[in-house]
């Protein structure tokens, strides 16, 4: 049986293990990106790890996520990424120059390679054929200091595409029905292999669009082969030089295959509160819209903002709705403002925000309360728009256009305007002087790194302990996103100050926690977290291990975790388990004191734990589904205090699994 292009490119990185799905390997790692948010928490991490420059082909720091900088914190934040980035040899791309995923796109990505990001939607590179993972600030880290990544080998399932896509219908509705079908949990382990003759009409872009959202599903991946439309994308960003075929053998072995045939689809939305609701647009039309949000880095190309504009051109919006467009890069802006689009968006009511994530992580745009939000972002997370109640609606770029001219929920096709056709660029304008290269002597010059007041140490922890033994802190339901755990929005300013930043674990669903996890902490006990299916849905933010880290939380017992997060659990020394009997979840009540008698050896000698309940007097058992190298990561107490203790073994294990 021939290979499929995700096993050829694991195939040949692969450091550790070897081709089975299921089981753990260990790969080489090409890029690592970071952005902001999580970057300081990565740096002040390498940089613990005393390592002179980073081991990978290309590494670099992009700050777009806090690029508001209300108050000195963010500005700080980035001074301390770019003194870093000096000192290091590391790339950063500034502020302004746009969002990670799309500048990663169109200024680095190689297809074939390996990038692992620390941030969730990083396998949008995906769309131009490379292994893009996205992972807790640590592992990149890690990365940047020659360890190889570990990673379960995947179960690799085939999107079969056929047809063609009709007018009006376009590639987010291609990936919000592949979230229909596949929900955002159950994918752990899994990568979206797309195939089929359907591939080839569309765009890097729209590839992009795809491969960015498969996020959603919780999937390790998502990868378009690498073909001729990759090379004339490659060629238009004058990196022809780049491009190499790559594709799945014909009689490439897939998990599971599923068909969609492209001509058949139509525009689709997905409902508050989660990218799973997916229904057809044309049901809630009609429906009143008070905000519309074009841009993130699921809808911020060039091909996007163009077919806005196009839409919009020569009519205005409705009185009753904002809309607020951000191009995804400040390539895509310049290169709008050159072929005119900009000034249509302007001249369309349409109030241009800069090229960041903005609106989509909350900083900035909340919607009114209560109000109707439609969005092409790829998160609609109760409270995530900064507003607790308004509804946040996921739509692609051309409903949200048609839906801003009406001011309700309009399915594009009933627009009645003849459908635009957007050329994209042979050649893009291209400017990369917003990247500050590492000067080649960078080592020479020694490099002060300015800290702000607000970029505290590197998170420390304690050793793994003898028992567990404290009280049921939360008891939450299923699908508890990291944005319940760890706010964004306005709340990101103290990403580099973990004690501020631990004020507001869990800020959403309970305000109390942190003070009652601060004074459980106190009295020497520690804490414990009890969820349903899905737990840490979402972005890779390490901050929603570290935080309870810090306020003492040493186990989370759930029905099942989300592959980012269980792993920024265990590099945090924080118990992840699973109950081994899903109904056990309703014999645990919040405030219930339990406990785990000799943990220490039974993480090291088994994978099942027992759990009394002191306040019901019952006992019951949970599973631990983590590697033994995990294991022996979470009894060091983290991920740092194990790469410490491998310390002597650094160099030569240089590329090495450890
Ligand atoms: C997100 O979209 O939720 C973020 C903000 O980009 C996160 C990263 C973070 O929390 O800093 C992600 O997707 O990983
Ligand atoms: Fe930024 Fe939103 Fe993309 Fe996250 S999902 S990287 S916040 S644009």
């Amino acid at each position: 049986m021939g290979k499929t292009l995700t096993e050829k490119i694991i195939q040949s990185h692969l450091v550790g293990g070897s081709w089975a799905p299921g089981s753990e390997i260990a790969i080489s790692i090409d890029h690592t990106l970071t952005q902001d948010a999580t970057g300081t928490m990565a740096y002040l991490q390498f940089e613990a790890m005393g390592i002179p420059r980073p081991a990978t082909e290309l590494s670099i720091s992009y700050i777009d996520h806090n690029t508001v900088q209300i108050g000195f914190e963010n500005a700080d934040d980035h001074r301390y990424l770019q003194d870093v980035a000096r000192k290091y040899g590391i790339r950063l791309s500034r502020a302004g120059n746009g969002i990670c995923h799309q500048v990663h796109l169109e200024r680095f990505g190689v297809p074939g390679k390996t990038l692992l990001g620390s941030d969730s939607h990083t396998p949008t590179a995906g769309g131009l054929g490379m292994l893009a993972i996205g992972t807790g600030g640590l592992d990149v880290a890690l990365a940047m200091a020659g360890r190889p990544f570990h990673l379960i080998c995947p179960s690799v399932i085939a999107i079969h595409l056929t047809g063609k896509l009709p007018h009006w219908v376009s590639a987010k509705d291609i990936i919000l029905h592949v979230l229909g079908y596949f929900t955002t949990r159950g994918n752990v382990g899994r990568v979206f292999e797309y195939t089929g003759e359907g591939v080839a009409s569309l765009s890097v872009p729209e590839r992009a669009t795809i491969t960015n959202m498969g996020a959603e599903c919780g999937v390790t991946t998502s990868i378009f082969p690498s073909d001729e439309v990759t090379r004339r994308f490659l060629a238009s960003q004058g990196r022809t030089q780049d491009w190499m075929e790559l594709k799945a053998d014909p009689d490439a072995g897939y998990d599971k295959t599923f068909h969609i045939n492209l001509t058949e689809l139509e525009p689709l939305v997905a409902t508050p509160h989660s990218p799973e609701n997916v229904v057809n647009l044309k049901s809630l039309s009609g429906l009143a819209v008070d905000q519309v949000c074009i841009g993130s880095c699921t809808n911020g190309s060039y091909h996007d903002m163009a077919m806005a504009a196009s839409i919009l051109k020569g009519r205005f919006i409705s009185d009753g709705t904002s809309l607020i467009v951000a191009p995804g890069s400040r390539q895509v802006l310049e290169n709008l403002a050159r072929d005119g689009y900009l000034t249509d968006l302007i001249a369309a009511g349409a109030r241009i925000d800069e090229s960041a994530c903005g609106f989509c992580i909350g900083n900035s745009c909340s919607p009114p309360s209560k109000a109707v939000s439609l969005r092409t972002s790829n998160r609609n997370f109760k409270g995530r728009s900064g507003t607790a109640d308004a509804d946040v609606y996921l739509v692609s770029t051309e409903s949200a256009a048609a839906s801003a001219i009406t001011g309700t929920i309009t399915d594009p096709r009933t627009l009645g305007i003849e459908y635009p056709r957007i050329n994209l660029p042979h050649k893009f304008n291209i400017d990369d002087r917003m990247i500050i290269v590492p000067d080649p002597n960078f080592h020479v010059e020694p490099v002060e790194i300015r800290r702000g007041s607000n970029v505290g140490k590197p998170p420390a922890n304690d050793p793994f302990p003898e028992a567990i033994s404290g009280e049921v802190l939360i008891k939450a339901g299923d699908l508890v996103t990291t944005d319940h755990i760890m706010p964004a929005g306005d709340r990101m300013k103290y990403r580099s100050n973990i004690d501020r930043y631990s004020d507001f674990v869990f800020e959403l669903l309970d305000p109390s926690f942190s003070a009652r996890a601060r004074e459980l902490k106190a009295r020497g006990r520690h804490g414990i977290i009890v969820a349903g299916f899905s737990y840490g849905q979402g972005s890779s933010r390490e901050h929603a291990a570290i935080c309870p880290m810090h306020l003492g939380v040493k186990a989370v017992i759930a029905k099942s975790f989300e592959r980012i997060h269980a792993s920024n659990l265990v590099n945090f020394g924080i118990l992840p388990v699973i109950f081994s009997n899903d109904n056990d979840y309703e014999e645990i009540g919040s405030g219930d004191i339990l406990d785990m008698p000799d943990i220490k050896n039974l993480v090291a000698s088994t994978d099942t734990v027992t759990i009394h309940n002191r306040t019901r007097g019952t006992t019951i058992q949970a599973d631990l589904r983590i590697s033994e190298r995990e294991k022996k990561i979470l009894l060091a107490g983290g991920a740092l205090n194990y790469a410490k203790e491998q310390q002597g073994s650094y160099s030569e294990s240089h590329g090495k699994a450890l």
